[in-house]
């Protein structure tokens, strides 16, 4: 039986995901808030609806990858939203990353409609989506899981269901920070060897042989040490995802203090940033 996609948010980690779909043979409905972003999809055989609302009429998947809250708000309850659309007995697959509150809501929203929520966050990049190797940090249900595989499967290599609807967002935003201070941590202290007068080289050979060694090391210090911050995953995304961690910890009352400083780092970078870059450029903070 043919299963028709449908597919909200060409950004630069959703468009590949779809894209993957389309060379897939899948029938492909997309919608974008930029309508031109969709050009290119439409020549490679995608179908183009007029609102997101059609786009998820036309779908028995439908999927969203968008920036932040207010964006999945907006293209599922805003004007022509794709909840008005959603077809009974469908499921909604949200990649975005937002608020384990938020992922709850447009579950009971869909539950309300008689379609099925899969929480689905991603981690993978760019380079993962383009290669279907993407990691899923799920909430929701085994049997929609299950449903959805052979869609996800064109997606992904790995699939943790996580538990209920929250879940997927929660160990998502957990598994963000320790990015995000890894990064930061390897920044600063290349600017403390650099402040000294010493090459960046020196440190990053002995870490690799070191309890130091850690994979950040071959995929963000050649950016740093090149100063080419083409983003993979964009700084102001993970400022975003640092800021719901801290929202997270402020409704748990669990402290975060690590994650709190080095928010105040990334800030200062992004409202110096006039361009989009990748979340390693949290190097220039030392660099002024
Ligand atoms: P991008 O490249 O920033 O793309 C964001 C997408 O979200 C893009 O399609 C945007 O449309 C869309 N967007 C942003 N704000 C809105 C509003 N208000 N209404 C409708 N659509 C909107 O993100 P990525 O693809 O890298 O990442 C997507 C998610 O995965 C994100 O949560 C990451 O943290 C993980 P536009 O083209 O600007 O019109």
């Amino acid at each position: 039986m043919t299963v028709n996609v449908g597919w909200i948010g060409l950004g630069l980690i959703g468009k590949p995901m779809a894209r993957r779909l389309v060379n897939a043979g899948f029938p492909v409905t997309i919608w974008n808030r930029t309508a031109s972003k969709a050009d290119d999809m439409v020549g490679e055989g995608a179908r183009l609806a007029p609102t997101a609302r059609e786009a998820a009429a036309a779908a028995d998947v439908l999927f969203t990858c968008v920036s932040d809250p207010p964006a999945l708000e907006a293209v599922l309850w805003g004007a022509d939203g794709a909840l008005a659309g959603l077809r009974k007995g469908s499921i909604l697959i949200d990649s975005s990353t937002v608020s384990p509150g938020l992922a709850r809501r447009v579950a009971a929203a869909c539950a309300e409609r008689g379609a099925k929520f899969l929480e689905a966050p991603i981690t993978g990049g760019t380079w993962g989506a383009e290669k279907g190797e993407l990691v899923f940090l799920m909430g929701g249900e085994a049997a929609t899981l299950d449903r959805a595989r052979p869609v996800l499967d064109h997606l992904g290599k790995r699939f943790f269901l996580l538990g209920p609807h929250g879940a997927g967002q929660t160990i998502k935003l957990a598994m963000n920070l320790i990015y995000a201070l890894e990064v930061q941590a390897l920044a600063e202290s290349l600017a403390l060897v650099n402040g000294a007068g010493f090459g960046s080289e020196r440190l990053l050979e002995v870490l690799a042989s070191s309890m130091g060694r850690a994979p950040v090391l071959d995929v963000k210090a050649p950016m740093m040490t090149s100063d080419n911050y083409a983003p993979s995953f964009p700084l102001r995304l993970m400022h975003k995802d640092l800021g719901l961690a801290l929202d997270l910890s402020n409704q748990l009352g669990v402290a975060l203090p690590a994650t709190a400083a080095a928010r105040e780092t990334y800030s200062a970078v992004k409202g110096q940033s006039t361009e989009d870059v990748d979340y390693a450029a949290v190097r220039r903070f030392w660099r002024r």
